[in-house]
């Protein structure tokens, strides 16, 4: 087993029940048990011009290999109506690996830790609430220091429903 964090993101068709139904598709998922969910946090698009998102990360312990979650995950957005008409734009579910044990991958279809998330408030406070505070990534970087240049802003964190 393996502890995997997983970012979700959603801005259209009610985002937040959005993240509900991806929490109950990932406890579904086979050789894996859901350990954790962060809160919800709304925070405005990246790209202009598009609703605002929730975001939230769930941890997940799992001996699936990196190519079959991928391919799990991609599933689970179909399932919840994802059409990839452009990149970058809205979508219903977004479901990106974050981190994988204290793997470093880079294959065409899977790069972990997942490009941008050091930037990325949406991604790190929520990431921070479920991991071990030392938690160091397989690139040698420290959570802490990822938060520290990261500042909470334009981040809402949610009452929990
Ligand atoms: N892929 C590579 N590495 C990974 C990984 N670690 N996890 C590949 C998941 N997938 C990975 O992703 C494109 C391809 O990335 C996949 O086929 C997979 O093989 P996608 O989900 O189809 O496309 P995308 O979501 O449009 O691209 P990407 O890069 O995931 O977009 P982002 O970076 O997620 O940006 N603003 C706020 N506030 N909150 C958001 O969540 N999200 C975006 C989308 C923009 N603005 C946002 C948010
Ligand atoms: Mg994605």
């Amino acid at each position: 087993m393996e502890r995997i964090y997983i970012g979700m993101g959603s801005n259209l068709a009610d985002p937040a029940e959005q993240l509900r139904n991806a929490v109950e598709a990932l406890a579904q998922l086979p050789q894996s048990a859901l350990v954790g969910v962060s809160a919800f946090y709304q925070s405005d698009s990246l790209l202009p011009g598009q609703p605002r998102y929730t975001n939230a990360v769930a941890a997940l312990d799992s001996s699936l290999a990196p190519l079959d979650l991928l391919d799990a995950l991609q599933s689970i957005e179909n399932g919840q109506g994802r059409e990839r008409l452009e990149r970058w734009g809205p979508r219903t579910l977004d479901l990106d690996i974050l981190l994988f044990g204290d793997r470093l991958i880079d294959e065409p279809r899977l790069k972990v830790p997942h490009y941008h998330m050091q930037e990325r408030a949406f991604v790190l406070y929520p990431l921070a609430e479920l991991a071990p505070a030392d938690l160091r990534l397989a690139d040698g970087r420290d959570l802490k220091d990822l938060l520290a240049a990261c500042p909470f802003v334009g981040l809402e964190r949610l009452p929990p429903t």
